[in-house]
């Protein structure tokens, strides 16, 4: 026998053997990979997290609707889609977190639709002083198709509205003396939030427009760099902006309501089941929010009490014809003047 060849023969055996043994390990290690892959996207897939920013305090009844929206999408997704809530202002002012949401950084928000007007114009008349002549009034509006209308228009801006919240009535509150009539006003710096229509609503009544965001306000305050606000008791409340402010005067010049906006980018991400779950949990949530809104005003009125914060109520009328100014501006653009008849005849 060729002693050589038999060499040979035995050592690309071995060599064969530890080949194959090598592509064993290799392509065991291939599957555990692939099946460590397939089920972590399965997991992936199952638990889609849903990043949720907003600017108003735990208490605040919005925020308890947006938690019941949280708990009705887990239910309905099956724990497959989760809504994770960032209250407070965490991650930025009102206008700060729709941007983030315009380039799809987080999925969702809830803004007051004062903010959404600067980005789609048709939120504009929910700033309208006078508007709407009650609370029926509103939601029959926002309910109907002219609210679907209008949170459908920010769809163009990357901004796709889901519904509305109750955000009340608000109000002015003052520092150092009451508003009794529009003539208190007079020279006031209240602060307003950043939209046109805020703006050109103080101004209009004779008050000097401050627009800052919400949570620089309670400094601003104290620091006397203005020297009212204005807003719906819960917020009054929850911000404890009466612990600097004991004049709440019931004017109630505006209805402006919250709105759930989801960002376009991180809507069109979602399978049409999930754009259904999505939809209704924040359509069914609306209901809890409303109940939770009614309750807290109560509970609120009895703190204000407590703090001895004074209430006023005067002339809506003459606030109304001072302001009318504002509706009158809306009604040059032939869009908003359409949607602006709209509302009326209802
Ligand atoms: C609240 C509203 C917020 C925010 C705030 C403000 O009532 O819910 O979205 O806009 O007012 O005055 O900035």
């Amino acid at each position: 026998m060729d002693i050589k060849r038999y060499r040979h023969g035995l050592l690309s055996y071995a060599m064969d053997m530890s080949l194959h043994h090598i592509m064993r390990i290799a392509t065991q290690i291939l599957a555990i990979g692939a099946f460590a892959m397939l089920y972590s996207c399965k997991d992936f897939r199952e638990t889609k997290v849903l990043y949720f920013a907003h600017a108003l305090p735990r208490e605040h009844p919005v925020h308890l609707g947006v938690l019941e929206m949280q708990s009705l999408l887990s239910e309905k997704s099956g724990g497959s889609l989760k809504l994770e809530v960032f209250p407070d202002g965490q991650l930025g002012s009102e206008r700060e977190v729709l941007e983030l949401l315009q380039i799809g950084s987080i999925a969702m928000t809830k803004v007051s639709a004062a903010a959404m007007s600067n980005f789609a114009p048709q939120y504009k008349v929910t700033g309208i002083p006078y508007l709407f002549r009650d609370r029926d009034h509103l939601f029959s509006v926002l309910e109907g198709d002219i609210g679907r209308q209008i949170l459908a228009s920010g769809s163009e801006y990357l901004l796709r509205g889901l519904c509305f919240y109750d955000a009340g009535a608000r109000s002015f509150y003052m520092k150092k003396q009451p508003i009794k009539s529009t003539a208190d006003l007079d020279g006031m710096k209240i602060r307003t939030m950043n939209d046109q229509m805020s703006v050109d609503m103080v101004n209009s009544l004779g008050g000097s427009a401050t627009p800052m965001s919400f949570g620089e306000l309670y400094t601003a305050l104290q620091q006397n760099v203005v020297d009212g606000a204005e807003n719906n008791i819960p917020s009054f409340v929850t911000s404890n902006h009466y612990e600097v402010c004991k004049y709440y005067s019931f004017d109630q010049h505006t209805m402006v309501p919250d709105v759930i906006i989801v960002g376009t980018k991180f809507w069109e991400s979602l399978s049409p089941q999930e754009q259904v779950w999505l939809q209704e949990a924040a359509d069914e949530s609306v209901v809890k929010q409303k109940m939770y809104w009614s309750q807290t005003v109560k509970e609120n009125m009895e703190i204000l009490k407590d703090a001895n914060v004074q209430f006023f109520y005067p002339d809506k009328s003459e606030f109304a014809l001072k302001s009318k100014s504002v509706l009158d501006n809306m009604l040059e653009d032939a869009e908003i003047r359409k949607l602006i008849m709209n509302i009326q005849a209802l």
